[in-house]
This record gives structure tokens, sequence and C-alpha cells, in this order.
């Protein structure tokens, strides 16, 4: 335990959280683009790309403002197809299928 370490420098949240699958943001790119998950399954982003910042946005529900670092989760209810872009980059495309 570390209860003095205050927020610490944010480089990572602890114990980041069951996902069950993972796609990083890395080369101005979503790694793996297309992933596929089970209704009731969340999915991480996880930006790695230096100081290139990127946001996931899905429409109707983003990542927020585009950053450079962090992670963001989403759990999946209902199946469907869930494309997303990256708001900064116009060819920064991902899929997210539910089954
Ligand atoms: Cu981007």
């Amino acid at each position: 335990m570390c209860a003095g370490c205050g927020s610490g420098g944010g480089a990572s949240p602890p114990a980041a959280s069951a996902a069950d699958v993972t796609v990083t943001l890395r080369n101005v790119a979503f790694n793996p683009a297309r992933v596929s998950v089970r209704a009731g399954q969340t999915v991480l982003w996880r930006w790695a790309d230096g100081g290139v910042p990127h946001n996931v946005d899905f429409g109707a529900v983003t990542s927020g403002d585009p950053t450079t670092s962090g992670t963001y989760r989403r759990t999946f209810a209902a199946p469907g197809s869930f494309p997303y872009r990256c708001d900064v980059h116009d060819g920064m495309k991902g899929t997210v299928v539910v089954g």
C-alpha cells in the first residue's frame, strides 16, 4: 500500500480491471481495428502513441476529448456492429462486433 502517493502521474490506473479485449492506439491506428466480443463483454482502449492525440468516437458515445494517454472502456450489452473513429484522424477507424 502507498497511502501517501497521492494522485500520481496518471500513467495507468491501478488494477486495470477486467477487459475482455484490448485495443491499442498506436501509429495513428486502432490495433486491432476490428474486434469481436460477446454481449456483456468489455473492450478496453489503451493510448500508446506517444504525443499523438486520439479519441474513440462512436457518435452517441465517446471517450471524450482527444488525449495522448490513459484508457477507456466500454461494455457492450447488445449484439450488433459498432463502428467508431478518431476525431483527430480521418482514416483512423475501428469496429466492435458484438455477437
Ligand atoms: Cu487519432
